[in-house]
């Protein structure tokens, strides 16, 4: 359960234009009502936030939307950024690529003045038969010059989440490297001559914010999910820890990067409260991380970042990918397996590998035959692979081991047995396993619930809901 912060800033960019804003997370209100909702409603813009894996299901609700009203559609968010194609879509009129900070409201401004929208820039916009293509607007800067995120929206829409002990916050944006399987490449590569990859708010900006999420909303952990929250100009840190340790003192959790997890830094956020990491291991073998996944990080740099974290008793959530394009993706996978039963972190997560439109592994999939043409993306990457392996057998190993791949790593006692048990038909049984696993991990070890009976209730509605989608 997560805030959608892209929206929260969204909103936030456009209330001061004096636009009046409605947010419906569509997936929970259901069809029915969201045409109620619009009816009342009667916008001139619908915006759609989607992510790959969501621009399927948000197509369909918009297609049935055009049906009866009359709106201006746009899409924003990674699918459009990545995959603008969709602009050819059935009742898409618009797409924003990359940030809409500053060209959403843009676009809004002008459909609200009568004005030329279709010229906007980062817009692409189908108007009286002629599609527009825009040239980008510049990144944000100045990050501190952005309005902070409306939680309030967001918490209205979805009220179990203000709740959330555990609340998102975001100190930077961008990152500069290369990962084949990650946006990030593609988007830099977007930007390029743009503006600066690597953009921060001043750490008295975040701690504003801060304090103003804590004054009206609980808040027992804060999240910081900036890409890597571990790349930092000299001084931040020291200036960040002062002020945080005055202001907020609560336990932090973040995103690291094993090359930049230095000890001095990490004895500093500590300090503050520096509680819990998550780190990308993603393989266990070197060759396949380097050369195919241009992870551009060695094992003993992983584990050399692992024993620091260990040493100042911080939780590490290691990130993983199973099911590579390689000739041999089982094999790689318990490897993978294998080297993070050497590390022995508090939770090892794992993904199934998803060639994401845009990415360098998108690409060297199609190459190498492991997918052809754009495979038909699920909403998570937790459930089966759209690669192509060499048999049904090796799929299902490979999908069985992602399920098993945290426990194993937990009780490795399992390790012997885990070709057997991977071989098994029995999917739904280790998708159930997977999800408590994940839930007890991150409940229990990682961002504890505060109270067990006010709590458990609403995780296990929610772990029942992601069970069902897979
Ligand atoms: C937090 C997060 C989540 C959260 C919230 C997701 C969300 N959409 O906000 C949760 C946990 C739900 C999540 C889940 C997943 N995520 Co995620 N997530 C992120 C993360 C780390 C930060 C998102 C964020 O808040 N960014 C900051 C805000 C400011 O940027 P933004 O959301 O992109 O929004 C800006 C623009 O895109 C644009 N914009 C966005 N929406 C709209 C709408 C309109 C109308 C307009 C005009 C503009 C616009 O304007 C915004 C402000 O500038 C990103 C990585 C990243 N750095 O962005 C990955 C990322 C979005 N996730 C990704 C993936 C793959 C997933 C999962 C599939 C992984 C999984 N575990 O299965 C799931 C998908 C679940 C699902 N329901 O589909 C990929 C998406 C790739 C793709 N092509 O879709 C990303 C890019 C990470 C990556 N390394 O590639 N994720
Ligand atoms: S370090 Fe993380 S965010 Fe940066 S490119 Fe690699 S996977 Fe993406």
């Amino acid at each position: 359960m997560h805030e959608r912060m892209g929206v929260m800033y969204l909103s936030s960019a456009l209330k001061p234009q004096g636009h009046e804003i409605r947010l419906v997370l569509a997936e929970a209100v259901g069809l029915e009502r969201l045409k109620e909702l619009v009816r009342d409603f009667a916008p001139r813009v619908i915006g759609y936030s989607a992510m790959t894996g969501e621009y399927k299901g948000l197509f369909e609700v918009n297609r049935a939307l055009k049906k009866e009203f009359d709106y201006l559609a746009v899409f924003g968010g990674p699918h459009p950024t990545f995959f603008p194609q969709i602009i050819n879509d059935e009742g898409v009129d618009a797409i924003c690529v990359g940030e809409g900070d500053l060209s959403f409201p843009e676009f809004c401004r002008r459909v609200d003045a009568g004005e030329d929208y279709w010229n906007t820039p980062s817009f692409l916009v189908n108007h009286q038969g002629k599609t527009y293509r825009n040239p980008l607007m510049h990144l944000v800067e100045d990050l501190d010059s952005l309005p902070w995120p409306d939680r309030e929206i967001m918490y209205d829409a979805d009220p179990k989440l203000v709740e959330e002990g555990h609340k998102l916050f975001f100190s930077s944006r961008g990152c500069p490297y290369r990962c084949a399987y990650c946006f990030n490449e593609k988007y830099n590569e977007i930007y390029k001559g743009k503006g600066k990859i690597m953009r921060f708010r001043t750490p008295e900006n975040l701690i504003r914010e801060m304090e103003s999420v804590k004054h009206r909303y609980p808040l027992s952990i804060v999240f910081f999910d900036d890409d890597v929250f571990s790349l930092k100009p000299k001084g931040y840190y020291e200036e960040f820890a002062r002020l945080y340790k005055q202001r907020v003192g609560l336990p932090i959790s973040c995103n690291v990067r094993a090359n930049n997890v230095r000890e001095d830094v990490i004895a500093i956020l500590r300090d503050a409260g520096l509680d819990s990491v998550a780190m990308g291991i993603e393989c266990g073998n070197e060759q396949v991380a380097n050369s195919i996944l241009k992870r551009d990080l060695s094992n003993d740099q992983l584990l050399r970042a692992c024993r620091i974290l260990q040493k100042y008793k911080i939780k590490i959530v290691t990130a993983n990918l199973i099911g590579l394009p390689v000739p041999n993706p089982y094999e790689v996978d318990l490897e993978t397996l294998d080297f993070n039963i050497s590390i022995r972190p508090t939770f090892a997560w794992s993904s199934i590998m998803f060639p994401y439109p845009g990415t360098p592994i998108e690409s060297y999939s199609l190459t190498h035959g492991y997918i052809s043409g754009q495979p038909e993306f699920l909403e998570t990457n937790k459930r089966s692979s759209v690669l192509k392996f060499s048999s049904e057998e090796e799929k299902r190993k490979i999908e069985n081991l992602h399920k098993l791949f945290g426990l194993v790593v937990e009780f490795p006692v399992l390790r012997p047995y885990v070709d057997f048990l991977c071989g098994l038909r029995l999917k739904s049984f280790y998708t159930a396993l997977f999800y408590m696993w994940y839930g007890y991990c991150y409940k229990f070890k990682i961002w504890p619930f505060e109270s067990v009976p006010r709590e458990l209730g609403k995780y296990v509605v929610y772990w029942i809901k992601l069970l069902k989608k897979s």
